[in-house]
């Protein structure tokens, strides 16, 4: 069993860095707090005994060799980068655990055929730039020279902030794995959502990641003075973004399956006595069906033209980032299940509404995952919280799904 109070303790250590005075945790990625982390967890790392070092992409990892050191390795962890103001556990759980997972096989002398590396992901939550995954993009070959060019709020280029942290943008094509290299890749995560609190069971086993869009909206109409334009008369951008925004909520409704979110919009200038020029805002839809979120997606781009239309203002859209939904492997599920069993735990099986590095690594490796309640399914959220037994019941399935895989053919 994993070492119940070195995982929660490491979990509160780490989770006070990035802390907010609003009470969250903002690091985001290539910044200074998400480098205090990862220096924070390649100590934790090297107290485990593993060979610590960094890709290309920055990612960090931690490696168990293996008695056959050729053999794929099995690959266990998650993120360390925030959203702005969020909680202590998406991300930290995952890469935490697993490091407690090999810690404690270090401890009692448990070899395994196949070399374990521990991940923490670069840059999972795409909170600085226009799209995330970069690390978990890079390990699966995935990202083109051009993606490091989107820059963030203030105007700094993925490469540059490379560069800022020592990583040469360049050389991002060497964190790439070569097919074969990896078995399987497993993510314990905070489920961010109800249904095991609902089915009051510590955790689950996930059967699938929905598949999401990012689109960003741009409203352009006229800007005038508020207090000497007509009602009739007006172009104003920010009512016909309402508008659209109520369009999203009921199309997204209407499937049942479907979510649609607006968490960022901005308006310009901005000023309180000026009808707006412009307003831009991003729309985040996701279905575990693609054919459905793409028709949800489409229904919307048509009733925007229209408002726009009737408004006499100009509605564009750009996709910034599509991820796939994809399916956890029976390989990695059945290890999880037979875990499950071992500890006496419920077997219980769970789609993901929120989105993992592991879609990003579907196409390089079998993934899955298993998921820990979350305290009334909040999340990105300085409410956040899972407690001390359920982090630890998650670390020990994951200890024993590792296990399997790592042992196994
Ligand atoms: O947005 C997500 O689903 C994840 O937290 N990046
Ligand atoms: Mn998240
Ligand atoms: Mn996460």
């Amino acid at each position: 069993m994993i070492q119940e109070e070195r995982l929660w303790q490491r979990l509160m250590e780490l989770g006070e860095i990035g802390r907010q005075p609003t009470g969250g945790i903002t690091r985001l990625s290539f910044t200074k707090e998400e480098r205090a982390a990862k220096e924070k967890v390649a100590a934790y790392m090297k107290e485990a005994g593993l060979f610590v070092y960094e890709d290309a992409a920055g990612n960090l990892i931690g490696r168990k060799e293996g008695t056959d050191k050729d053999a794929p390795v099995v690959l266990v962890g998650s993120h360390l980068d925030s959203v702005y103001n969020g909680g202590m556990f998406d991300g930290p759980l995952g890469v935490l655990a697993a490091v407690e997972v090999v810690q404690t096989m270090n401890e009692n002398g448990v070899e395994t055929k196949h070399p374990i590396e521990v991940v923490a992901f670069t840059d999972e939550e795409g909170a600085r730039f226009r799209f995330g995954m970069i690390g978990s993009r890079a390990m699966a070959g995935a990202l083109s020279a051009d993606e490091l060019n989107y820059q963030d709020a203030n105007g700094v280029s993925v490469a540059e902030a490379m560069q800022e942290a020592g990583l040469n943008p360049h050389h991002i094509g060497k964190a790439a794995r070569k097919p074969g290299s990896v078995k399987a890749y497993v993510e314990l995560h905070i489920e961010q959502g109800r249904v095991l609190e609902e089915a009051n069971l510590p955790v689950g086993i996930v059967t699938g990641i929905a598949g999401l869009v990012w689109v960003k909206f741009t409203v352009e109409g006229k800007a005038e003075h508020a207090g000497a334009t007509p009602m009739p008369l007006r172009r104003d951008p920010l009512v016909a973004a309402a508008q659209i925004i109520e369009v999203i909520e009921q199309e997204a409704k209407e499937t049942g399956t479907t979510v649609g979110t607006v968490g960022q919009l901005h308006v310009f200038p901005g000023g309180i006595n000026i009808i707006p020029e412009r307003v831009e805002f991003v729309l985040d839809l996701r279905d575990l069906d693609a054919a459905v979120r793409d028709n949800v997606l489409q229904s919307i781009n048509e009733q925007a033209q229209k408002i726009g239309k009737e408004r006499n203002v100009k509605v564009t859209t750009e996709l910034l980032q599509e991820m796939p939904p994809v399916l956890c492997s029976e390989l990695v599920q059945n290890a999880a299940k037979e875990a499950c069993q071992k500890l006496g735990l419920d077997v219980f099986s769970l789609p993901s509404g929120a989105s993992h590095d592991g879609v990003q690594l579907v196409g390089l490796c079998p993934i899955g995952m298993i998921f820990v309640r979350s305290q009334d399914g909040v999340s990105h959220s300085p409410d956040e919280w899972s407690t001390k037994e359920d982090c630890a019941a998650g670390a020990n399935v994951l200890y024993h799904t590792v296990l399997r895989l790592a042992t196994g053919e």
